[in-house]
């Protein structure tokens, strides 16, 4: 037999795609290393932000509001929670780029967004204390995504419309030419007429079986839940989303969803991995536990505590924007990859527009940003 589309790295953007693609009608086959959702990727840790007005760039609104309405879309169809609208706010020190970006694309987009002075906050939410010196903008209709559900649900929406996934198998070697691509796996080989890599930090373990090497750089993050004693402060109900963002370092948060604790991590800096295949477990630094918990007793409250924390990774790019776009010399083989840690909130719309550049060779949102050729090495 042969698949249309065969998919190698079944997270976040690789099952979005699947699904997309079989949504279409397409044979599609998802590999991956592990048995998604797993936490040895990029998509575990339960949550995750959608944020509209972008901070990292304007361009990238129009995905963040398209991938929103098929985020609510995926939430019509399952059971699973996948959307909390609880708001995200972006603070720190006023003036700085990032910030002055969210102010921007949110006017240059129209879209409802609070400038709040640090005392206006700390009322609001008083799990917050925050310097008079911070700003804030609040943007209502954004909130958090519920990363392992939407790979979850994914995946069982992909396989009921017919999708074959090959886990626990890694990929030993890549044949191809115009027609047909063969990929030979740990058991077996599969055939396929287009190939979508999307395999986060192990796609240049991927690409090098095809002679390219992309500009990427796998590094280690962590991130922690705290507990304190003013729990109701930090509820789903009473708490957002948040982003924090200053000179020197940027960190991200959520309020304790259904009482797991206050989730916090540190979005700049952490090591780059040597082996993208070995992960040091969370604590064998000691800014692993030192950096989120004195962010979170000057934010939020002196006696706030660890209570667990866990690895996972990014894979950067240079400019940390993505890479989106046909492999260089294979017309039939597609590249998703490099999200830089921020990319989650868009998998939807992605997913859907690989899909649709991989049947009908047109994107449902613009990702010409997106393309290799900004790079001169490529
Ligand atoms: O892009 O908002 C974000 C984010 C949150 C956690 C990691 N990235």
């Amino acid at each position: 037999m042969e698949y249309d589309v065969i998919i190698i790295g079944a997270g976040s953007m690789g099952m979005s795609a699947g699904y997309y693609l079989t949504e279409s009608g397409q044979k599609v086959a998802l590999i991956d290393s592990y048995d998604p959702p797993h936490e040895a990727g990029s998509h575990h840790g339960g949550t995750r932000l959608i944020r509209h007005a972008y901070g990292e760039g304007g361009n990238y609104v129009p995905l963040a509001l398209h991938s929103q309405k098929l985020w609510e879309a995926l939430d019509e169809k399952t059971e699973e929670r996948i959307f909390l609208r609880t708001g995200v706010l972006n603070f720190g020190v006023k003036g700085t780029v990032f910030l002055e970006t969210v102010k921007k694309s949110a006017e240059t987009h129209q879209l409802p967004l609070e400038v709040m002075t640090a005392e206006e906050i700390n009322k609001r939410w008083p799990g917050f204390q925050l310097d008079d010196d911070s700003i804030g903008y609040f943007e209502k209709n954004s909130g958090v995504l519920f990363s392992e559900n939407v790979v979850r649900t994914y995946r069982s929406l992909a396989v009921k419309n017919g999708a074959d996934i090959y886990v626990n198998n890694t990929v030993q070697a890549i044949e191809t030419n115009s027609n047909q691509i063969t990929v030979k796996l740990t058991d077996g080989e599969i055939k396929g007429k287009q190939l979508l890599i999307s395999a986060g930090k192990g796609t240049n373990q991927v690409t090098t079986l095809l002679g390219i090497t992309l500009p990427l750089t796998p590094v280690r993050k962590t991130f922690s839940w705290f507990r304190t004693t003013k729990e109701m402060n930090y509820t789903e109900e009473s708490f957002p989303g948040w982003g924090h963002i200053d000179d020197d370092s940027t960190y991200y948060g959520f309020p304790s969803m259904d009482g797991t604790g206050i989730k916090i991590g540190r979005h700049d800096q952490g090591r780059p991995l040597v082996d993208p295949g070995k992960l040091e477990p969370f604590g064998t630094y000691p800014e692993d536990e030192q950096e989120t918990l004195a962010f979170a007793q000057k934010y939020f409250s002196k006696d706030i505590e660890l209570k667990e924390g866990r690895v996972c990774t990014y894979t950067n790019t240079p400019d940390e924007d993505f890479i989106i776009d046909y492999l260089p010399g294979h017309a039939n083989i597609m590249v998703a990859c490099g999200f830089s840690g921020h990319g989650f909130k868009f998998a939807s719309g992605i997913g859907e527009s690989l899909a649709r550049l991989l049947t009908e060779r047109e994107s449902v949102v613009n990702l010409e940003s997106f393309r290799l050729s900004r790079f001169d090495e490529i």
